[in-house]
């Protein structure tokens, strides 16, 4: 197994984040990396490298991503520090929407003001934006676009070992601590390598509602998400069951929501629905968008997993035979999520 490391992760460091009505801690720390490194020093369950330098990542980003809002990103720090000088010390957060756009605001002059921008392009205001952000989710996707073409040379596993994460991002929006999809970078870099079909399993703790929305109305990339159930869980606009795909992408997504205080038994229950739709798909690979945030000691989910269940998961991923892809998402518990991710890396070996 190949585990691509994102050097350049700690570049991304966010202080603090809104949560109803306060700034507090951010969660999403380079410290959480440095546990999963520190685990697998300890417990070496596969080869950690880099990704070379001669990707083609901008052509991958732009297949995922559009080209404004990959525009955006670039120079959202330098725009931030032009709005004020003095932003220089403070990290980026919106502030604004054009939510109102539903009721009637213009969405077709769209603002110069940088702070309007950031609302254009980011659905929460928990996702600061600094100046090495960019830098470490550019790495990061060239992490999971090392690993797809690691898969496609023959590894049966590869993992992109990152920070920031990936499934909350949309085609052109940031949020939810995600900049650029890794997962959905991955997936694309398998079709553009010549496979059919690529199914996503997504077993974090919150729906992969960027995911889901750019292969939404695609039959050649299945999307499926086990997930807390939004109506009372974070992304809340996204990742109900009724959620099927759109056009010809029609029967190629689906989501199991499960209730907060969800226990192992039930979740490995809907883990066996979801590994069904995949097989019944007849994928040629599998991308795991791997949050470990479903963890009972994680501070912002509402799972109750433990950590053996973290080998079990391992092993059932490798019981459906693919070649894989899995991709860092979220877990909060930093202190656990070294153990819980080689426990999954662990199970993937048998
Ligand atoms: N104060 C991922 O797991 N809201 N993103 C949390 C807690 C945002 C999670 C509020 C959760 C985003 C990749
Ligand atoms: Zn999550």
């Amino acid at each position: 197994m190949k585990i691509f490391h994102n050097t350049r992760h700690a570049e991304h460091s966010g202080r603090q984040e809104m949560f109803r009505g306060r700034l507090v801690d951010c969660h999403e720390v380079p410290q959480r990396l440095q546990h999963v490194l520190d685990e697998l020093a300890r417990r070496p369950v596969g080869a950690l490298v880099q990704p070379t330098a001669d990707l083609p990542l901008d052509a991958a980003l732009r297949q995922v991503h559009s080209a404004d809002y990959l525009d955006f990103l670039a120079r959202a720090w330098s725009d931030w520090v032009a709005l004020d000088p003095t932003n220089a010390e403070r990290d980026a957060l919106p502030s604004v929407w054009p939510l109102a756009a539903k009721h009637g605001f213009r969405t077709d002059a769209p603002p110069l003001n940088f702070a309007a921008r950031l609302g254009q392009y980011a659905f929460d205001s928990g996702t600061p934006l600094m100046a090495g952000s960019w830098a470490a989710a550019r790495e990061g996707a060239a992490c999971a676009l090392a690993a797809a073409q690691a898969v496609l040379g023959g590894e049966r596993f590869a993992m992109a070992l990152t920070r920031p994460p990936g499934h909350h991002a949309g085609p052109n929006y940031m949020g939810g601590y995600c900049f650029i999809n890794n997962a959905a970078v991955a997936a694309q870099a398998l079709r553009d390598g010549g496979l059919q079909r690529v199914a996503v399993l997504d077993v974090d703790y919150h729906h992969g509602n960027g995911t889901q929305t750019i292969f939404y109305e695609r039959s050649d990339v299945l999307t499926v998400s086990i997930h807390g159930d939004p109506r009372t869980e974070y992304p809340f606009f996204l990742g109900h069951a009724d959620e099927r795909g759109h056009g010809a992408g029609e029967g190629f997504n689906l989501n199991l929501p499960l209730p907060r205080g969800t226990g192992f038994e039930v979740w490995w229950a809907a883990l066996q629905t979801a590994m069904q739709a995949v097989s019944d798909f007849a994928p040629q690979a599998l991308v795991v968008p791997l949050g470990l945030d479903t963890f009972e000691g994680d501070p912002i989910s509402g799972f109750k997993l433990r950590s053996a269940d973290y080998l079990q998961i391992g092993r059932a991923i490798a019981a459906l035979g693919l070649p894989t892809v899995l991709t860092l998402e979220g877990g909060y518990a930093a202190a656990d999520l070294g153990v819980n991710t080689v426990n999954v890396l662990e199970g993937l070996r048998g």
